[in-house]
């Protein structure tokens, strides 16, 4: 009898669809693309899917430096909300939670969306005041959200503790039914696959060392580790590198760039029924369909591009969960690892036109990017094919840091900064 092997059978799945056989071909380049996406992730993959679905242009390539959805959107804890404070927020979440909603069926793709509820845990007078805040403005917004009591909030969560002995008590909930969690790498694939099925190249292995400029300043094109290749429109979509990118065209950015780390138990019967989130102890948890808790911490503290785990973060964030879960005191934790995020002074995103011609920018989310990704992908498609911003991200431009109307949202991001 043949010697059963899982990767066998896995491998041989991948070869017999077609889909995505397409997927892993990684084609050379060609001499130019009409439009370039830097970065293979959930976002500058989004991107080049509705530049070919909504608007027609299939001649696009996406350059990777790595593999796609290795970076960001591979790395993250997969929370989806939209529970913001200000309209331009309201916006593009919510334009992203109805996108989520028809995602699978639309991509052919199971990216498991659950809107399994998001619970945000206030530990403060001053979390209280905020959070009720929020529930206000969002309600305003056609966002829904509502306050809970600690009994409520126990209701919801039962391995939540809601013992007033607690040194953070938890002194009620803002709670988004509508929030849950995917299956982040099912985004970058299906995405991927349904982007290559209408003729659009992506290219992994490709990293942009820079990008080229003719005598008026415009665009055209970009070198790689591949050769150089045209285009007269390039987006940039490579969070926590998108300053280093920038630069190669000469554009200064706001940002910042930041460690933000996570880690998962070893897997468990089902426990966990919803998401927890908690700004005040630095700690926010899940758990997997395959039954692993999906836990993660605050940004460090400095700016790095590592993407390593480190004990000591992993150590202060198992506190704060065993202090509000202590039901998981004896878990084991499987392994831990961090992404690089990159982070404005109003911890919103820019999804914009630059003062180059040719040239856009979609970065900045943050620790919060992965619950945008259809949105973001979807209005950054209209921005390059218009060469002019969708409503939905007009008010996410560069110039905000130059006039100072921000959109302040570090509230908002539920994760400690
Ligand atoms: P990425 O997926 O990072 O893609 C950018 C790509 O650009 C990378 O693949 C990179 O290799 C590539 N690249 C960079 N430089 C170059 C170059 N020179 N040439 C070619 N390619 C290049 N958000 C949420 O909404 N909910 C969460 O629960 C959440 N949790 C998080 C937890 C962690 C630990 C981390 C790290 C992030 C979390 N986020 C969360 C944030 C979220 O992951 C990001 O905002 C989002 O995934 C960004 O997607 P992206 O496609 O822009 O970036
Ligand atoms: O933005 O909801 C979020 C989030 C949760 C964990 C990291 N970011």
């Amino acid at each position: 009898m043949a010697k059963f092997s899982a990767f066998a059978v896995a491998k041989e799945a991948m070869r017999s669809n077609k889909g995505w056989e397409k997927q892993w071909e990684n084609p050379e380049p060609r001499s130019s693309y009409d439009v370039i996406i830097v970065g293979a992730g959930g976002h500058g993959l989004a991107t080049a899917y509705y530049l070919a679905k909504e608007h027609g242009i299939t001649n696009v390539a996406v350059l990777e430096k790595g593999w796609l959805g290795g970076g960001n959107t591979g790395r993250n804890t997969t929370i989806i909300r939209s529970n913001y404070l200000y309209d331009e927020s309201a916006g593009m979440y919510n334009h992203a939670i109805n996108l989520w909603e028809g995602l699978s069926q639309e991509l052919n793709y199971n990216v498991m969306f659950s809107q399994r509820g998001v619970m945000m845990i206030a530990h403060n007078v001053h979390d209280v005041q905020v959070f009720q805040r929020h529930v206000h403005a969002n309600r305003l917004n056609g966002v829904d959200n509502k306050w809970l009591t600690p009994g409520e909030a126990k209701a919801f969560c039962p391995p939540l503790s809601i013992s007033k002995s607690a040194r953070y008590p938890v002194m009620g909930a803002a709670l988004q039914k509508r929030g849950g969690v995917a299956r982040h790498d099912a985004v970058a694939w299906g995405y991927a696959r349904k982007a290559s099925e209408m003729g659009v190249h992506i290219i992994q292995q490709c990293e942009v060392k820079g990008i080229n400029r003719d005598a008026k300043g415009a665009v055209t094109g970009v070198e790689t580790t591949r050769g150089t290749i045209g285009a007269k429109q390039v987006g940039v979509v490579a969070a926590g590198h998108t300053s280093v990118l920038m630069e190669m065209a000469g554009v200064q950015m706001p940002l910042e760039s930041y460690p933000l780390q996570a880690l998962v138990s070893e897997p468990v019967k089902p426990i966990f029924p919803c998401v927890v989130m908690s700004n005040t102890v630095h700690a926010y948890i899940s758990q997997s369909d395959k039954g692993e808790l999906v836990i993660g911490a605050g940004t460090d503290q400095y700016t790095s591009y590592s993407q390593t785990g480190g004990l000591h973060i992993a150590t202060h964030t198992l506190e704060a969960i065993c202090e509000m879960f202590p039901i998981f005191g004896r878990m084991k934790m499987l392994r831990s690892w961090g992404g690089i995020v990159d982070v404005t002074p109003d911890r919103s995103p820019i999804v914009a036109k630059t003062p180059v011609k040719g040239l856009y920018v979609n970065c900045g989310w943050g620790t919060g990017g992965f619950k945008a990704t259809p949105g973001s992908g979807n209005v950054f498609a209209h921005t390059i094919a218009k060469d002019a911003p969708h409503k939905i991200n007009e008010g996410l431009h560069l110039e905000r840091f130059r006039t100072g109307r921000l959109v302040d949202e570090a509230a908002a991001a539920a994760v400690a900064h």
